[in-house]
């Protein structure tokens, strides 16, 4: 059972693809491969890679919980981001990130309290436990948000 500031990671894992969907709905076809600048994503780029990256949070999470003490494997996000995978409509993400954050949130609600401070090797921030990995992931979410809006000049 997860205590109040748990359930708040919970909570906006959860919600996260609803309010996703809801600022995607705002967005013109048109508009999805604009980039600020060449060098940084494209809407379209960041929606993909959302879906690697917590796709890969559900497997961190059960890593930390059933291993000892695992290490996280580094990834290489701008390569991933310059795939073909990366041109697809964004629908074919959508659905993977509304999965994925669903079975987050129903494995972290079940979680007690020794599993929330069970610990993993991050490869930059050394030493993390679930909960700050929960906040962690739930700050990503919102930060790819916020750099939608910014991409579209809307912040
Ligand atoms: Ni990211």
């Amino acid at each position: 059972m997860p205590n109040a500031q748990q359930q708040a990671y919970v909570d906006r894992i959860r919600n996260y693809p609803a309010q996703l969907d809801e600022l995607l709905a705002t967005i013109g076809e048109g508009e999805l491969d604009n980039r600020i600048t060449a060098d940084e994503w494209s809407t379209r780029q960041i929606v993909h890679h959302v879906a690697d990256a917590h796709t890969r949070a559900l497997l961190l999470f059960k890593m930390t919980l059933f291993e000892d003490k695992p290490s996280f494997v580094p990834w290489k996000q701008d390569v991933f981001a310059e795939t073909d995978d990366y041109k697809l409509p964004l629908d074919d993400s959508l659905g993977i990130i509304r999965g994925i954050h669903h079975r987050i949130a129903v494995l972290l609600d079940s979680l007690d309290e020794a599993q929330w401070q069970r610990t993993a090797i991050h490869p930059t921030r050394g030493e993390i436990n679930v909960e700050q990995l929960a906040a962690l992931y739930a700050g990503h979410g919102d930060s790819h948000i916020a750099q939608i809006n910014k991409t579209l000049g809307r912040a």
